[in-house]
């Protein structure tokens, strides 16, 4: 028989500082890499931006006023480093801190934990001209003094942290991709960045240690669990391949400070591996984080890539299904399309077995505490008469997750809570504003894109009724 969602469980959702405040140029805040990259022609879904986002950092009352209302037991929420530190170090801005202030302020007087990511995407600009952001080890301090101010500032009412989100993601898009700033195609500066990014993560995490002693703090990590197209052995070595490359090279360097050495000697051999000074790795192993951030959105197949097969292709922005194409590692791997799962408009396979799985060899391998801190459905939604949004396909795919949350506590993991991904609508980074994801619809007039009004969907009493049922609805 399953075991019940334990009592202190985090019912919650999730949301990044650059999706949902806008505010983008007020009272004092600095610009970021996105503030400028989305201002280059081509770059996001018709030119989309978050200026003005779903204007949460003037809305902020009504919308925790809506988590209240749901039961939210935990909220998500990143800090924009250059909305406290506008140049990326040096003098703070006191508008920006006291804007976070006020929301955990709020949230606390609700009873709903503040869970604070430190970086969700957002490097000042500044700092990137300087020395080019996770290039530049001078990132190291910047970084840590960044959160060593959040530490001391937020430590006595905060005391959940995520560290970095998706450093695996987001700097892949920016150093494979060329889909995200400062958009280059560099094996070796993608292995660099991360080395450097892995670094910073340590020193934060070291910090932590002396300025919140009673908290816990940990990455999150954008997990595609990896399964081979076929029992033929060039399949299995391929999905070996993937976990090797996309999976453990972050899992295992986070939560022991150790690269997986098959993947290392074959990028050393290309010449693509990062430069390892005296005590970089000393200094990773000395930061085990307290648990591991799940997000996960869909489970990736594999199969075999010759040496002159296929490389990394864009993902699908447009929301039509089936524009997906198979991108890979020559050499080591490409993905293909698992005809056993059903998928959503921008084709991510929905498999919520492969959330079990995910929790399992998470907790097996790392035996850490896992929190998830991003799932969801991202589907375009449908304004009817009324102010309603019938999102039953969001529920079932929520439903479906929480079951395998369930079995994989059953399994004995040792999971924290659930942040949906998201709570209102937001900013898709490339997707626009038409990939939508919350409980709570956000209307974007094409005439009046400043009327975004909050609609509640059907998702969203839904959830309430399952967080007030303790799982069991
Ligand atoms: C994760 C990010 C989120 C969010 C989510 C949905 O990678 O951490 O910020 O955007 O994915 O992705 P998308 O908006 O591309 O559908």
């Amino acid at each position: 028989s399953l075991r019940p969602f334990p009592d202190n469980f985090l019912w919650g959702a999730a949301s990044a500082a650059y999706q949902v405040e806008g505010a983008f140029d007020i009272d004092g805040k600095g610009l970021s890499v996105w503030d400028v990259f989305v201002r280059e022609p081509g770059r996001t879904f018709q030119g989309s931006n978050g200026d003005v986002a779903v204007d949460h950092y003037h809305r902020m009352e009504e919308d925790v006023a809506l988590m209240a209302e749901m039961g939210l037991t935990a909220y998500r929420f990143s800090v924009s480093w250059p909305r406290v530190l506008p140049q990326g170090r040096g003098a703070a801005n006191e508008a920006g801190l006291a804007f976070y202030d006020r929301l955990i302020d709020a949230l606390l007087a609700q009873g709903i934990e503040p869970v604070l990511t430190l970086y969700h995407w957002d490097m000042p600009q500044a700092l990137q001209d300087e020395y080019g952001g996770w290039e530049g080890r001078r990132v190291i301090d910047d970084f840590g003094d960044y959160c060593a101010l959040l530490f001391r500032r937020y430590g006595d009412r905060v005391k959940t942290w995520v560290s970095l989100n998706e450093q695996n993601y987001n700097l892949s898009n920016a150093y494979l991709l060329a889909t995200h700033p400062p958009a280059l195609a560099d094996r070796k500066r993608f292995y660099a960045a991360n080395h450097i990014a892995f670094l910073a993560n340590a020193r934060a995490i070291q910090l932590f240690r002396q300025l919140v002693p009673d908290g816990r703090i940990g990455p999150s990590f954008a997990y595609s669990p990896a399964y081979p197209a076929s029992c033929a052995p060039a399949d299995l070595l391929a999905f070996d391949n993937a976990e090797e490359f996309t999976n453990h090279w972050w899992l295992d360097t986070y939560c022991y400070g150790r690269y997986p050495q098959v993947a290392l000697a074959w990028l050393r051999q290309r010449g693509e591996a990062p430069d390892i000074l005296p005590g970089d790795m000393a200094a990773l192993a000395a930061a085990k984080p307290d648990f591991i951030g799940l997000n996960y959105y869909y489970t990736l197949t594999y199969t075999d890539n010759p040496p002159d097969g296929v490389g990394l292709q864009r993902i699908n922005t447009t929301g039509q299904k089936g524009s997906t194409p198979s991108s890979g590692v020559p050499g080591l791997y490409r993905t293909t399309p698992n005809p056993q799962l059903e998928t959503s408009n921008w084709d991510w396979a929905i498999d919520p077995t492969g959330l079990r799985i995910a929790l399992r060899r998470l907790t097996s391998r790392y035996a850490l505490p896992v929190l998830i801190t991003e799932n969801g459905l991202g589907e375009f939604d449908r304004l009817e008469d009324g102010d309603q949004v019938h999102d039953a396909y969001r529920i079932d795919y929520l439903r479906r997750h929480l079951a395998a949350c369930q079995e994989a506590i059953s399994d004995g993991v040792a999971l924290m809570g659930f942040c949906a991904w998201s709570f209102t609508d937001i900013l898709s980074w490339l997707n626009g504003y038409q990939k939508r994801y919350g409980f709570v619809y956000v209307n974007r007039d094409e005439t009046d894109v400043r009327d975004l009004r909050r609609v509640r969907k059907d998702s969203f009493f839904w959830y309430r009724r399952v967080i007030a049922s303790g799982g069991r609805e």
